[in-house]
């Protein structure tokens, strides 16, 4: 964006003042996804080797969440003792989908930088036993238990707590300059059972993926659920040829009900989470779902499927939620999340989260520029918006490849 000043001041910050040894809480996933996607994507476009060398460093203090006794990282670690535990809210001390899910293509990167293979080697275990495990109809459920590895309850979600392993299938694919074979094999077989168990048409013809709870099906879809559109829009290509047109359809429907879910409201800014019962079509029933907190799912999806369709929509749709957020979000000190989107007179809950910059505004940028800015063919984004390189067949490490040393054993 040539924003060097801002640039040259954060990399200073990064370099005299990110501590990576701080006791305390830290989410493995949200310091993955955040810090080390964040530095791993400033190295790549800047080639500064003091961001490398940061990630070096915070990547080996992620390992010892690892050993556990099914290799499935736990969800809490601290870094300045290396210790790691599990969510207290997360039953029977279970991980979750989306966390555990959602490592690799940061991982993949730290072995590519480091000439070390330990980081594919934890992903690729995650990767095997997903693939060994039972599921129940073809689908995931969100939670897992590092100890036993086994499902703990059946709870399916393509919202939080499921959300970017699926992201994360494709995109490992396309990342590995598509050569992942076993990732594309899981993300369309999952894709898949989404479709015969999870994607609903509501009476006013609006197609949502809906939660499932033991096989009952909870007519629910969260704002966070709506990085679908774009997920199944960049892996249209590679399916099955004659579910290519299929793939688009349910990419542009799917985004339509998301985009539905903000034209609906009074702030044209989108809930929390919206409904598809009790005479809901795509609208907030709960006053507990009605807040926006500046999430990024939905224009993230107008922004690929603007890349891959061209269809002047989406750039339309954008500029609708760059008004809603001058006009309702923007604050003296930057941009507040709202706690109702129906409310025409909004409360702002005073938070700007840093997912607003990473992802909601750069989403944004990319969806105005060419399509020759961070070109999708070479870069993958991670869930966090940072891009990272695709990884070309020349340049894999090992013989015949990072993905065949780790998926023969
Ligand atoms: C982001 O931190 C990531 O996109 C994550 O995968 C889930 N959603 C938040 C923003 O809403």
């Amino acid at each position: 964006m040539g924003l060097m000043d801002e640039y040259n001041e954060a990399k200073e910050w990064v370099e005299t003042s990110l501590d990576l040894n701080s006791n305390g809480e830290a989410s493995l996933f949200e310091v993955n996804i955040r810090y080390v996607g964040g530095l791993l994507s400033a190295y790549y476009l800047t080639g500064e080797e003091m961001f490398k060398r940061k990630v070096m460093v915070l990547g080996e203090k992620l390992l010892p969440a690892f050993n556990t006794p099914t290799g499935i990282p736990r969800g809490v670690i601290n870094l300045g003792s290396g210790t790691s535990w599990s969510w207290g809210w997360a039953s029977a001390g279970s991980s979750i989908l989306a966390e555990f899910g959602t490592l690799h293509l940061e991982f993949v990167h730290l072995s590519e930088l480091s000439n070390n293979g330990i980081y594919t080697e934890k992903v690729m275990n995650i990767r095997k036993l997903l693939n060994k495990i039972e599921k129940p109809h073809g689908l995931y459920p969100n939670f897992l238990s590092p100890v036993s590895g086994n499902w703990v309850q059946h709870h399916v979600s393509i919202g939080g707590l499921g959300d970017s392993f699926y992201e994360y299938l494709i995109k490992s694919y396309l990342m590995s300059d598509k050569t992942d074979e076993e990732a594309k094999k899981m993300y369309y077989s999952a894709l898949e059972a989404i479709e015969a168990n999870l994607v609903q048409k509501s009476p006013g013809g609006l197609t949502y993926m809906a939660e499932w709870r033991g096989g009952i099906l909870d007519h629910k879809m969260g704002h966070l659920a709506c990085f679908s559109g774009g997920m199944v829009v960049i892996g249209a290509d590679d399916g099955a040829p004659e579910k290519r047109q299929h793939y688009l359809d349910l990419a542009a429907e799917i985004t339509h009900t998301c985009h539905e879910s903000y034209s609906r409201s009074a702030t044209k800014l989108g809930p929390e989470a919206f409904r598809f019962d009790s005479g809901a079509e795509a609208t907030a029933t709960r006053l507990s779902d009605r807040y926006y907190i500046l999430r990024p799912e939905v224009i993230e999806s107008y922004m690929y499927m603007w890349r891959l369709t061209h269809d002047p929509k989406y750039r339309e749709w954008g500029w609708e939620a760059v008004e809603a957020l001058e006009q309702h979000c923007r604050v003296e000190a930057g941009f507040s999340g709202i706690r109702d989107v129906y409310a025409q007179t909004v409360s702002h809950d005073n938070m700007q989260q840093s997912f607003f910059l990473s992802e909601t505004l750069k989403y944004l940028y990319l969806l105005f520029s060419d399509d020759d800015l961070l070109p999708l063919e070479d870069w993958v984004f991670n869930t966090e918006a940072h891009p990272l390189p695709v990884v070309r067949k020349s340049c894999q490490q090992g013989e015949g490849g990072i993905h065949d040393k780790t998926t023969s054993e």
